[in-house]
């Protein structure tokens, strides 16, 4: 079982102890992007991914490709350019009443460069069971975006299920931009990812997150939409759960206590534990949880990637924990 995702990895730079990046003499350097974060839970969980990008041959392509690999992910798709760059992104943590922020700084990125015709997507999506990507993608620039759509062109051509999240970042492009690609991309997608903001800042969708997962299922005719609901009162305690909606039923987890040390990247493991259990045979009630369980072991983990194994997400229940394990 392979899942193929398809999107930009950054280096990450985070100044220690809630510094204020102005503040900061150090950063800490890690690497993240949607999918490959989707790629390195997958891969930690024991199902077979493939990320498929574009980096430049020097030591910060390297890095990025390294890391990916550190996880089990398979590399061996990347195209290697010597033209472009790794994209950077900062992000500041914040604490009540200061958010936490991202600046991003990846303009001409390698990634951002591609074009239709440049991957072999027919030789890539061999022996690809699912291919997964993001609204970022599409965002990054206007040739990637081809490039986005032609991939999953390729993988709806060769009868292989589409998951999308729909990821909108209001630093990268406008709601009205987002809103004409995505809604050319939706109708090939198989399970759409989103959270109730998104629908609403994209698409305009208002009212609980049931109703506009039914709304925006019928728009499109997706058989499988997922919401994650994330409500954090502080920047620092909040509770997370997810709800699903399919051939005319919404499935709905319970809300799980969390810390949120660190939330970038818990939509992605929330899609690779979703993903997991989906493709392993479980039901949409089953994936849930598991989407749920690794979500919120990630807000307790700094960095993109959720470090967790396969066991701690099955002994999750709820979370509860404050003892220390011995
Ligand atoms: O979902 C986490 C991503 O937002 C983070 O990894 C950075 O890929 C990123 C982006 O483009 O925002």
């Amino acid at each position: 079982m392979t899942v193929t995702t398809f999107g930009e990895a950054m280096i990450r730079l985070t100044p220690p102890n809630y510094m204020r990046i102005e503040q900061t003499n150090f950063f800490s350097a890690t690497v993240g992007g949607s999918e490959l974060n989707t790629a390195t839970g997958l891969a930690r969980l024991g199902i077979g991914a493939s990320w498929v990008s574009a980096l430049p041959k020097n030591s910060l392509g390297l890095m990025v490709a390294n890391k990916a690999r550190e996880q089990g992910v398979d590399v061996s798709h990347i195209l290697w350019r010597d033209s472009g760059r790794v994209g950077i992104y900062f992000t500041e943590m914040g604490a009540s009443p200061r958010a936490s922020s991202v600046l991003y700084d990846r303009a001409g990125s390698t990634i951002s460069q591609v074009k239709p015709g440049d991957f072999n997507w027919d030789d890539i999506l061999k022996g690809a069971n699912f291919f997964h990507t993001t609204g970022i993608t599409l965002a990054i620039s206007q040739s990637c975006c081809e490039a986005t759509k032609e991939a999953i062109g390729f993988a709806k051509a060769k009868g292989i299920p589409i998951s999308f999240d729909l990821n909108f970042r209001a630093k990268l492009w406008s709601p009205k931009d987002a809103r004409e690609i995505y809604s050319q991309v939706l109708p090939q997608v198989d399970i759409l990812f989103t959270t109730s903001d998104d629908l609403e800042i994209v698409f305009g969708l208002t009212g609980n997150p049931g109703k506009v997962a039914q709304e925006i299922s019928q728009l499109f005719n997706l058989k499988l939409v997922v919401i994650t609901i994330r409500e954090a009162p502080t920047v620092l305690r909040g509770t997370w759960h997810s709800l699903a909606y399919s051939n005319g039923k919404v499935y709905e987890t319970a809300p799980i206590e969390l810390e949120l040390i660190d939330r970038i990247g818990s939509g992605d493991a929330f899609n690779a534990g979703f993903l997991y259990r989906y493709l392993k045979g479980g039901t949409i009630e089953e994936s849930l949880a598991y989407g749920d369980a690794m979500s919120a072991l990630k807000h307790s983990i700094s960095g993109d990637v959720c470090w967790v194994t396969l066991q701690e997400v099955e002994k999750f229940q709820g979370g509860k924990v404050t003892k220390i394990q011995r």
